[in-house]
């Protein structure tokens, strides 16, 4: 396979509300524009097995522990790289996926505190050992997350306490911090014009490298 002829990925992450959906989506739309071949995606889901998975994850209807939780994230994300991901970038496509591993990181690492050693064993089967050649983190305050997802009906996840949320943002930023080449931290409380132009901006720089 000719590298040059690959496509990139390019992922999104943030606690709710950071508005990770509509910049992922304004970026797949502006790209469109400019003629790139590009895809948007989500996780979880992507695939049609996946997107069933979605609807069970994020249903108040059951009570799912955290080590059936994180396997049906894994079986998720796993569907979507093989079926998706990996023959979207072999077909030279730019892959946008709002979320992708560094979720379960997050999430079901330093928000459910399962080890995080293991975490890093199973993402790498899930995606293939696949990783993003570039990551946007919104980062935003929990209380500015709170405020903006109140007067929408709660998912299961969306319903967990304060603390949950400060340790996923906590562990979005360690995440980062481990892999600063990959990621590009951005302010989520700037307007979301600015936080717009930046994205568009680094992203074609990127592209064009
Ligand atoms: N999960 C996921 C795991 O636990 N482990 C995993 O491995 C994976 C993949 C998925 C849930 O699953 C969890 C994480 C999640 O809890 P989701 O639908 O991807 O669910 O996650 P949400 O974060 O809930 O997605 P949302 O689309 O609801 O939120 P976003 O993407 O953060 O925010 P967005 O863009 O929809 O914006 C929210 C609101 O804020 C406004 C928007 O207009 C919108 O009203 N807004 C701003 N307002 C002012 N200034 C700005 N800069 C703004 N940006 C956005």
């Amino acid at each position: 396979m000719d590298k040059s002829k690959y496509g990139k990925l390019i992922t999104f992450e943030g606690i709710e509300g950071s508005g990770k959906s509509t910049l992922a989506k304004e970026l797949y739309e502006y790209l469109i524009s400019k003629n790139y071949k590009v895809v948007f995606t989500r996780e979880p889901g992507g695939g049609k097995l996946g997107e069933k998975i979605r609807e069970i994850l994020l249903s108040n209807e059951f009570e799912i522990p955290d080590y059936s939780e994180l396997f049906l994230f894994l079986a998720s994300r796993y569907e979507h790289t093989k079926n998706i991901i990996i023959p979207k970038l072999k077909s030279g496509y730019i892959v946008i996926s709002d979320r992708y591993l560094d979720s379960t990181t997050a999430y079901q690492g330093y928000g459910r505190k399962i080890d995080l050693k293991l975490l890093k064993k199973l993402n790498e089967i899930a995606t293939l050992g696949i990783k993003p050649d570039l990551t946007f983190l919104i980062d935003l305050p929990e209380e500015v997350s709170l405020n903006r997802i109140k007067n929408k009906i709660l998912d299961r996840i969306e319903s967990e306490e304060f603390e949950f949320y400060k340790r996923v943002r906590f562990g979005y930023i360690e995440i980062a911090k481990n892999e600063p080449l990959r990621f590009i931290i951005l302010d989520g409380t700037m307007e979301l014009q600015t936080l717009r132009q930046k994205v568009f901006e680094i992203t074609e720089n990127f592209i064009r490298r």
